[in-house]
């Protein structure tokens, strides 16, 4: 067992962590949407953070932190390391904002060791990784790729602010978004630390973790129209109960989703009009979210799950319609970069673990702009999404020393 009075570089995480996460727009829970003043709060630290630590940083026109520190060679090819830090909603702490804060202190650690690296290294903090508050995805990463979709700017939230209006809100640019978009010659590399957010680091008794791939997703909205009526009135064979037939639809993308090991199907979000306990469900709006590490299987198993639901809708005489708003290809990460954090892992002692990524990742929209790679790091119980999200201080530590033998063989 590590000296638990040692582990500097854990240390320095968990108090940095500890901070962010003061930066909420909620009370008494963690919840920070994409351009909210809790954003803004978390960027600003993040900000301080990466002046502290000595590099020259601003935010940029979408609201990332862009934190840089020149290298030997400044002409020289860079080294991005990133992740997000906004969050869904009643969050754990570590989703995204572990990533930001290990770049953070792998930088200070490289200083405190007297290493220059040989070329420039950029730390980043994206602020659209999570998809809840506007139905952009990645944006802010996609943006450094060139690949930032100007219709993105009219999505709006639950309250009916565009992103345009909250960017402004915020201090960023609209019109200074195409020219976030970087020269690929320019970039060696994109790193990306982030909790596993499963359980099989736990089970194997792995601190950290190598990702080989990022699962491609599906996300969509649907809509079911029955009719209202009343709920002590109305015999059963004659409804057409929206919510009742959500109920079966719900069934259907379990069941289509449970069919392989390796996909999964989720309605995380339900809205029943007029929602009155004597009222039958006229309408009810809800989400899908399919992910599989292969596209053509995930497209059949959408496929699969809206047949299926058109079928239950039409024997139910209610109405069925689903749009697809987000579609994120599965993304393999980059072979090269893959070897150099599995040598860097097995310095540090650790047997290198591959393992693939149900979540999705900044790192997915970095991949179009430069050679991509993720460290994962043991989180408790695989929990995530949740309050509950846990890592140990002394996998914090083995976590920034991954990140930093990974950095050190990369710009040696
Ligand atoms: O949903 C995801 O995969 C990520 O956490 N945004
Ligand atoms: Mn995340
Ligand atoms: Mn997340």
């Amino acid at each position: 067992m590590t000296d638990q009075t040692n582990l500097p570089l854990g240390r320095r995480v968990m108090a940095m962590i500890e901070d962010l996460a003061q930066h909420t727009d909620d009370v008494g829970r963690l919840t920070r949407l994409y351009l909210s003043p809790a954003h803004r709060a978390a960027a600003d630290t993040t900000l301080q953070y990466m002046r502290h630590a000595g590099l020259d940083a601003y935010i940029d026109a979408l609201g990332s932190v862009v934190g840089r520190l020149e290298g030997r060679d400044p002409s020289a090819p860079a080294l991005l390391i990133g992740s997000h830090i906004d969050s869904v909603v009643d969050a754990g702490r570590y989703d995204g904002n572990l990533g930001v804060v290990l770049g953070i202190v792998v930088i200070e650690a490289l200083k405190a060791e007297g290493i220059v690296p040989s070329c420039p290294i950029e730390i980043i903090a994206f602020g659209d990784e999570e998809n809840v508050r506007f139905p952009t995805n990645l944006s802010t990463s996609y943006a450094l790729a060139g690949q930032y979709d100007a219709n993105w700017l009219d999505g709006r939230d639950a309250d009916g602010v565009s992103v345009r209006d909250a960017l402004i809100q915020f201090g960023g640019d609209p019109n200074g978004i195409a020219a976030l978009a970087r020269d690929p010659a320019r970039y060696r590399g994109y790193l990306e630390v982030h909790i596993e957010q499963g359980p099989q680091l736990e089970a194997r008794d792995l601190p950290v973790g190598i990702v080989s791939a990022i699962n491609g997703i599906t996300r969509a909205r649907a809509h079911v129209i029955g009719e209202a009526g009343h709920a002590g009135t109305v015999p059963m064979n004659m409804r057409r109960d929206a919510l009742a037939a959500v109920a079966e639809m719900i069934g259907i993308a379990e069941r289509t989703g449970s069919t392989r090991t390796d996909t999964v199907a989720t309605v995380g979000v339900a809205q029943v009009q007029p929602g009155a306990i004597n009222v039958i469900p006229a309408r009810v709006d809800f989400t899908l979210d399919a992910r599989s590490p292969d596209d053509a299987v995930r497209h059949a198993m959408v496929q699969d799950i809206v047949t299926e639901c058109e079928a239950a809708a039409a024997r139910r005489g209610v109405s069925f319609t689903i749009e697809p708003f987000m579609e994120s290809p599965a993304t393999p990460m980059d072979k090269g970069l893959v070897a150099q954090l599995e040598e860097a892992v097995k310095f540090i002692g650790i047997e290198p673990m591959h393992l693939a990524s149900g979540a999705g990742h900044d790192a997915v929209a970095m991949a179009n702009l430069c050679p991509s790679a993720m460290l994962f790091v043991r989180c408790k119980g695989g929990i995530s999404h949740n309050p509950a999200e846990s890592i140990t201080l002394e996998d914090a530590d083995t976590a920034a020393r991954a990140l930093l033998e990974s950095v050190k063989r990369i710009v040696a």
